[in-house]
C-alpha cells in the first residue's frame, strides 16, 4: 500500500574527469633563465607569468604551473623532464592528482 512505499531518489551523475596539478620542483643548480624557458615553452606561460613561477618555485621550493587531465599531464611532465636531461640539468617535474 501507499504506506509503505519508499521513493528512492538517484542523482544524475555527470562524471567530470579528475584533474592533475603539474608541479616543477626547485634544485640548486638549473639555470634560472632554463626554468622560464621550460615555462614559456611547454606551459604557454608568458615571460613575465613564466619568470615569476620560476621565483616562486626557487623561493617556496614547488609550485603549482598547471591543472590537466591525466594524460595532458603526464604529457607535460614527461616533455619537461626529457628537456631537463637532454640539457642535463636536474630539474624535475611531478604530477599529483588535484
Ligand atoms: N634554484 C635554481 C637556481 O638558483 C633556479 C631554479 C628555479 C631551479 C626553479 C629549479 O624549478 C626550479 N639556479
Amino acid at each position: 500500500g501507499s504506506d509503505s512505499d519508499v521513493v528512492v531518489e538517484t542523482k544524475p551523475k555527470t562524471k567530470r574527469p579528475p584533474l592533475y596539478k603539474v608541479m616543477l620542483l626547485n634544485d640548486d643548480y638549473t639555470p634560472m633563465e632554463f626554468v622560464v624557458h621550460v615555462l614559456e615553452r611547454f606551459f604557454g606561460k608568458t615571460h613575465g607569468q613564466a619568470f615569476e613561477i620560476m621565483l616562486t618555485v626557487h623561493k617556496k621550493g614547488l609550485a603549482v604551473v598547471g591543472v590537466y587531465s591525466h594524460e595532458i599531464a603526464e604529457t607535460k611532465v614527461a616533455q619537461v623532464m626529457d628537456f631537463a636531461r637532454r640539457h642535463q640539468h636536474p630539474l624535475q617535474c611531478t604530477m599529483e592528482k588535484e
